[in-house]
């Protein structure tokens, strides 16, 4: 099973997106294309598996076991619908994932075939706190949806968090968040 280097999407988009309109003040200033020193902010690519991914996906949540082969199969399927934008951190000199989070379009026949973006698996690893990747991260998914011409972006949060995200203008809606498991 070969773990490329093959971006999930195009690197470019996260080069282009103007950062001029992020609304969140960074001190030190750091962008998409200057995250901080001996970090890279990039798509997702299969070798980013043997670099930690699950690790830090598993400080948000369960991750499970999950082997090369359906690792490269629901890889293989996000890029083929085109409408995952699972993006990473990478420190450089360690190679390993320090930071991630997915923005998911969901296309609608509603508001004029509209799509919606959806924020999903923001995670900083613990090692990595207080070097704004969080807000780097939250902000560049944000600014791509509008960029992908998304209608609106949500997404489901602890009410610890809810301050962080009113910083990029998210606001709680009147709706609740319902679920139904059947397994976790
Ligand atoms: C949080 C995440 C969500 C993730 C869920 C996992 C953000 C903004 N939200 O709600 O994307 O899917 O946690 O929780 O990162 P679960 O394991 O209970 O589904």
């Amino acid at each position: 099973m070969i773990l490329d280097e093959t971006p999930l999407f195009d690197p470019g988009l996260l080069k282009e997106l103007d950062w001029s309109e992020n609304t969140v003040q960074f001190s030190p200033p750091i962008s998409p294309s200057q995250p901080g020193e001996g970090l890279l902010l990039r798509p997702l690519c299969p070798a980013d598996l043997n670099r930690g991914l699950f690790k830090v996906l598993s400080q948000l949540t369960k991750a499970g076991d999950v082997t090369p082969e359906l690792f490269i199969k629901t890889f293989d399927h996000m890029k083929r619908t085109g409408d995952y934008y699972v993006t990473v951190v990478e420190d450089t000199n360690l190679g390993q994932i320090v930071a991630t989070a997915t923005l998911i379009l969901e296309h609608k026949f509603i508001h004029s075939c509209a799509t919606r973006g959806r924020i999903e698996e923001v995670v900083v690893s613990d090692e990595c706190r207080g070097k704004q990747l969080g807000k780097l991260l939250v902000s560049a998914m944000t600014l791509l949806s509008k960029k992908l011409d998304c209608y609106k972006i949500t997404l489901e949060c602890l009410p610890k968090n809810v301050a962080f995200y009113e910083k990029f203008s998210y606001s709680s809606s009147a709706e609740t968040y319902m679920q139904h498991r059947f397994f976790d």
